[in-house]
């Protein structure tokens, strides 16, 4: 996808603070963090959003999940952790590139605004 944002990150087109890539997913710190601990993890692959999964890709997500604790583990969020995925006008995506949000480093009110 040539005008993608988060295509452009993932090529290395774009520069990001990587915490983890491999040839499948990257994940990298959120340019306007909302926590102590805030970062992106996003399949290469494009997917306009959660509503494009399909039985197809859907194993990304899984993936994503895997890297998800991996990172977890290495940067010690042992007192939790919140995943975000916002779909589509009302759930809050600005990008349209699946991605997941991992919030840390602070106690996280419920319900989000
Ligand atoms: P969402 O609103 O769920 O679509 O989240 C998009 C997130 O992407 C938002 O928290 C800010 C982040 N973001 C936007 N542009 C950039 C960028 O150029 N670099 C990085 N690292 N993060 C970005």
């Amino acid at each position: 996808m040539m005008d993608c944002l988060f295509c452009k990150i993932a090529a290395g087109e774009i520069p990001s603070k990587k915490i983890y890539e491999d040839d499948k997913v990257l994940a990298f710190y959120d340019i306007d963090p909302k926590a102590p601990v805030h970062f992106l993890v996003i399949p290469k692959q494009h997917i306009p959003s959660a509503d494009y999964i399909t039985a197809e890709n859907s194993a990304i997500v899984g993936h994503v999940f895997e890297v998800i604790a991996k990172i977890a583990a290495e940067l010690k969020l042992e007192k939790g952790y919140r995943v975000v995925n916002n779909c589509g006008e009302h759930g809050g995506q600005t990008v349209e590139h699946l991605h997941f949000h991992i919030l840390a480093g602070r106690s996280l009110a419920w319900p989000p605004g």
